[in-house]
C-alpha cells in the first residue's frame, strides 16, 4: 500500500506541473485578488495556473482584521459575494462585513472548481522576457529560498503575467531591477476610502505581458492602503481578468 500511495503522489503531481509548463496566464500569489481573478479567468475556458509562496492560500483574508477574523465589503460587490456564495450581513452604511475563514473557503473553492491550477510552495523569483514582453515566470521551491540553498529554478510560459503579490509588488518590482521598463512608486499609508477608490483604475498592464492587481496594484501606483476591506480587491481580480480576457480571446 506505501508503494501504492507514493506513486500515486509523484505521478499525479508531476502530470499535473508538466502540463502547466505553458499556461494562458500565471497568477503570482493566491491572496483574495488573484484567486477571483483566476476565477473570472478560468469559467471563460482560460487556463490559469497559479503559484503561491506559502502553504496556504489566501494571504492577507483570513488573518480579517488584527486576527479578528472578519472582513468588510462595500455594497457594489454583494453581487460577487453571492456569485462566490459567501454570506455576510449589513453593518452600517454601505459596509457588510462577512466571516474571513468563510469567504476564503469559498473562494478557494470556486476558484478550484472552476478549473484553475494552484501550487503552493513555490516563489516565483524572476520572469521569462522575449523582446520586450513578459512571457512567463521563473520558479522554484519556497523552502529552497528560505534555506538560501543554490538550486537552479524552473521556467514557466504564459501569454499573460499577473502580479498578484499584494503589498510587496515583488514580480513588477523584478522587472523594474532588471530590465528598468517600469517604476514601481511603492504603497502610500492608509487612506480606506481613496485606497478603495484607486485600486481600480490602477489595475492594468504595466508593461507587454504583464498586468498588476490588487494590492499590488496602489503599490506599483504608490496608492493608499486600505486595512481589512476587500470590495476593491475583488472589482479589481475581476478587472485583471476582463482586460487579459479581451487581449487572449
Ligand atoms: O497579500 P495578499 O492577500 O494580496 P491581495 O490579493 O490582497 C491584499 C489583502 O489581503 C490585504 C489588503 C486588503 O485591503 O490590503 O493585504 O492584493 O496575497 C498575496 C499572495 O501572494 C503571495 C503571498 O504569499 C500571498 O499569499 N506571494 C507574494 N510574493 C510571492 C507570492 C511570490 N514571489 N511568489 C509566489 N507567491
Amino acid at each position: 500500500m506505501e508503494k501504492i500511495i507514493t506513486q500515486a503522489i509523484i505521478d499525479s503531481y508531476l502530470k499535473e506541473l508538466l502540463d502547466n509548463v505553458e499556461t494562458d496566464v500565471i497568477i503570482c500569489g493566491a491572496g483574495p485578488s488573484g484567486l477571483l481573478c483566476g476565477y473570472y479567468l478560468a469559467k471563460e475556458k482560460i487556463k490559469v495556473t497559479i503559484f503561491e509562496r506559502h502553504l496556504k492560500v489566501g494571504g492577507g483574508m483570513p488573518g480579517g482584521g488584527i486576527m479578528f477574523n472578519k472582513i468588510a465589503f462595500q455594497k457594489e460587490v454583494l453581487s460577487i459575494l453571492d456569485e462566490i456564495g459567501i454570506s455576510y450581513t449589513h453593518y452600517k452604511d454601505d459596509i457588510y462585513v462577512a466571516d474571513s475563514i468563510e469567504t476564503i473557503s469559498c473562494l478557494t473553492y470556486k476558484t478550484v472548481k472552476s478549473g484553475v491550477k494552484i501550487f503552493n510552495l513555490f516563489s516565483v523569483e524572476d520572469v521569462v522576457v522575449r523582446e520586450n514582453r513578459v512571457c512567463g515566470v521563473v520558479i522554484n521551491w519556497t523552502a529552497v529560498q528560505q534555506s538560501s540553498l543554490h538550486v537552479d529554478p524552473i521556467a514557466i510560459i504564459s501569454k499573460y503575467v499577473v502580479d498578484a503579490t499584494g503589498h510587496d509588488c515583488e514580480v513588477a518590482k523584478i522587472v523594474e531591477k532588471k530590465l528598468g521598463w517600469i517604476k514601481v512608486k511603492g504603497e502610500q499609508p492608509m487612506w480606506a476610502q481613496r485606497g478603495e477608490e484607486a485600486l481600480l483604475e490602477n489595475t492594468k498592464e504595466v508593461c507587454p505581458g504583464l498586468v498588476v492587481c490588487g494590492m499590488a496594484a496602489n503599490a506599483f501606483f504608490g496608492s493608499y492602503r486600505m486595512g481589512a476591506i476587500f470590495g476593491g480587491m475583488f472589482l479589481s481580480g475581476k478587472k485583471a481578468a476582463e482586460l487579459i480576457k479581451s487581449k487572449i480571446k
